[in-house]
């Protein structure tokens, strides 16, 4: 502790106390005047119940209190020694009760006075002279019969010391130090030598005018002096209050010995007390939490490591905080999450646009690695980059608190400086195995504007079997039909042109469930027969009608169980492997059984929903990575909700935009953030159309097509529904049908043609 500092308080805690001392009694007689030493020096009638009292109080800290009780008036009474044929007064403070103020045995006249029921301390005076031969008087102060309680201070009697006696003295200081208090006095006359009272106990006495007291012990202390001599002792002086010690509060000590233990729920701190405090303040993460009065504190915050401090208060103010602990609370909380699942990469320019499924778990972000170096740090789960030229391999992992997942399995990317020239194509279907009104086209007759020839269609031999047959249009309904041969060598002639020629299969009437092993062993054989008979790039599936459904319970995209589902998804990638990386494999399904997933999502939670609802889903997803071209039919469809959340109808270019948009964006699949369809590649999808009027509902004009295009793949030319990004590699055009597209004059190959080769 700062000794210097406390005797400062010291020093200022007398100057306060002269300032409240006794009211000046100088030439008082009386013992005890004010009642500072309780009834000493006083007798008080038996039934008086008299005694010191705080409050109220006159002057200092103590008065009489007393109580008449039946024929007692509750008198207090002493006997002063007195000087004969001296002139005193007699006064005193009094309230309460009738009170009475007197004396008796004056040798002369004696006095007394009284007032009734003041409610406020007011004084009583009487003055007198004593006789000739009276050398003491008795001063007495009592209340009146059934008047109840009184308060009486300060009496006191003025004038000359008894014959012999010393007087009282007078002018009473007194100092302080921590440890000891000094009083000074003026010399009395006729004393030999002092008595020295402490809180109205003798502690010593002196032949001169000052004592140090030694024996104090720190706290507030009131002194008087008495003078002494043969013949007795004077009343006592004046008090005097000196504080010894420091009872002005100083800020405490810090605390020290901080600890802290954790538990699922709980910091329990504990300190070492700090002298002077009277509570401790308990501050978590750096802001106040709490306060407590003791040295302990049970706090309940949030799972995870808090650093704790507590500092100590009282009067004075708060000491600093104490040295840091930590704790960490939550010995529960939960494993690092799973691994994230279903990475998928697009690349749009030069930007590189990342997408995944969750881990397991609690996330509360991921990481995002190019090779062995972490590129980014996302709550959510998307990421993008702009990088230069090249390919790259990337990979995620989740995190939460606890910890990080291991890294996802990788994909690859490859950025080129810009899109390469003329690879923007149109996908067309021919009418193969029948003519549909529109007239027959020879494959030797396909325009050259034509990128992608689907032969339509391979159907089944009934809806389960899985035996898929290409039947050529015959003569009856084809007049112009020309043979095996020279179809298969026209064939041969546009694949030298650098055109891809695929069997389409399923159609508006080919429905097709492979709900066996049998079923999928035998697709795979059969559409394999086909392929190798004409010498085709690969295969275009077209599934409508019933084909794919969801059966109850079947709601993870990345891991269907419906056996349609699962069983296409086998028979392709066993096609694909069998044929190699040059194998084309195209889509074009309805927006019913795709973009309708936004929404819904097979049979649903109640079972009632269509099961067909965003069924081809699973497919895309399982073959991502496998899949050439997906151009979803922007026609025959109703209104579909896109990602703005707006129903879109066929038709014009914002449907187009709105459709194509959640393929490229990726959406939640009927609304479940952690069921997400990510987004295929531009260069993976097209714009499937029809080619005129007659080829089906939702036809949409040359001008609207070529909007939504703009808008898709420069960001220009948009209309209300404002698409995620700007899909520079998005690859061209499908249309049902090439045979329709030459019954209405080449509107939409030679218009559209042009207009992409343009773009390129
Ligand atoms: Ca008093």
């Amino acid at each position: 502790m700062n000794l210097r500092k406390l005797a400062t308080a010291a020093v200022l805690a007398i100057g306060g106390t002269m300032l409240a001392a006794t009211p000046a009694s100088a030439a008082n007689i009386a013992n005890n005047p004010g009642f500072e030493d309780g009834l000493s020096g006083w007798t008080c009638t038996a039934s008086s119940g008299a005694t010191a009292v705080s409050s109220p109080v006159h002057g200092g800290s103590k008065a009489l209190q007393a109580t008449p009780q039946g024929a007692d008036t509750a008198r207090c009474q002493q006997t002063v020694p007195v000087k004969p044929s001296s002139s005193y007064t007699l006064s005193g403070w009094v309230r309460g009760g009738y009170v009475f103020l007197g004396v008796t045995g004056t040798g002369t006249t004696d006095q007394n006075t009284w007032t009734s029921s003041p409610s406020a301390y007011s004084q009583l005076t009487r003055t007198f002279t004593t006789g000739a031969s009276t050398n003491s008087v008795t001063v007495y102060v009592n209340g009146w019969y059934g008047q109840g309680a009184y308060q009486a201070d300060d009496i006191v009697l003025d004038g000359p010391p008894g014959a012999g006696a010393p007087a009282v003295p007078t002018n009473v200081t007194g100092s302080s130090t921590p440890s000891t208090a000094t009083l000074k006095w003026s010399a009395s006359e006729g004393a030999t030598s002092y008595n020295v009272y402490r809180d109205g106990n003798k502690v010593g006495s002196a032949t001169t005018t000052t004592y140090t007291d030694l024996g104090a012990p720190a706290g507030s202390h009131v002194y008087q002096v008495t003078a002494v001599n043969a013949v007795g002792e004077s009343a006592k002086s004046a008090s005097v209050t000196l504080v010894v010690g420091n009872d002005t509060p100083q800020v405490p000590a810090t605390p020290t010995g901080l600890t802290g233990t954790g538990s699922v729920t709980t910091a329990t701190l504990k300190w070492n007390a700090s002298e002077g405090a009277t509570s401790y303040n308990v501050y978590r993460d750096g802001a106040k939490v709490g306060s407590a009065t003791t040295t302990t504190y049970a706090d309940s915050p949030q799972p995870g490591n808090h650093d704790y401090q507590v500092s100590a208060v009282n009067s004075a103010g708060e000491s600093a905080r104490s040295a840091t602990v930590s704790v960490t609370v939550g010995n529960d909380t939960p494993p690092p999450p799973g691994t994230p699942t279903g990475l998928a990469a697009t690349v749009n320019g030069t930007t590189v646009t990342l997408s995944w499924n969750p881990g397991t778990g609690s996330v509360t972000g991921y990481n995002v690695y190019r090779g062995n170096t972490k590129v980014g740090t996302t709550t959510t789960r998307g990421f993008s980059e702009t990088l230069p030229a090249g390919t790259y391999a990337y990979r995620v992992s989740a995190f939460n608190p606890v910890g990080e997942s291991s890294k996802s399995g990788e994909v690859s990317v490859t950025v080129s400086d810009s899109p390469p020239p003329g690879n923007k194509v149109l996908v067309g279907y021919l009418h193969a195995s029948f003519a549909n009104g529109s007239g027959y086209v020879r494959m030797a007759d396909v325009p050259k504007e034509w990128n992608f020839i689907n032969l339509s269609f391979g159907e089944p031999t009934s809806v389960t079997s899985g035996d898929i047959r290409f039947v050529r249009c015959p003569v009856a309904e084809c007049p112009s039909v020309e043979s095996d041969a020279d179809f298969i060598a026209a064939i041969k002639a546009k694949q030298a042109q650098g055109k891809k020629v695929l069997i389409s299969i399923g159609g508006q009437n080919g429905q097709v469930q492979l709900t066996t092993t049998a079923a999928r062993d035998k697709f795979v054989e059969s559409v394999s027969a086909i392929i190798d008979k004409y010498g085709l790039d690969g295969l275009d599936v077209d599934f409508e009608g019933h084909s794919l459904y969801l059966n109850a319970g079947d709601t993870n995209l990345a891991s269907p169980t419906t056996p349609v589902v699962v069983n296409l998804i086998s028979a392709l990638k066993t096609l694909k492997a069998k044929y190699g990386a040059n194998f084309v494999l195209t889509m074009a399904p309805e927006t019913f059984f795709v973009q309708l997933g936004y929404q819904f999502y097979g049979p649903g939670a109640s079972g009632s929903a269509d099961p067909r609802a965003g069924s081809y889903l699973p497919v895309i997803h399982a073959l991502r990575n496998d899949l050439t071209l997906l151009h979803v039919q922007d026609y025959n469809s109703g209104p579909i909700t896109g990602l703005d959340n707006q129903y879109h109808t066929m038709g014009n270019a914002d449907f187009h935009v709105a459709m194509t948009d959640m393929l490229l964006a990726g959406f939640p699949i009927a609304g479940n953030p952690n069921n997400v369809f990510p987004a295929l590649r531009p260069e993976q999808v097209a714009i499937g159309l029809p080619a005129a009027q007659y080829a089906g509902n939702g036809y949409t004009s040359v001008a609207e097509v070529q909007k939504a295009f703009d808008c898709l793949s420069k960001g220009t030319n948009c209309g209300s529904y404002k698409p995620k990004g700007v899909y520079r590699g998005l690859r061209g055009l499908m249309t049902w049908s090439i045979n329709w597209d030459k019954y209405n004059n080449f509107e939409f190959s030679r218009n559209h043609r042009a207009y992409l080769d343009a773009l390129s």
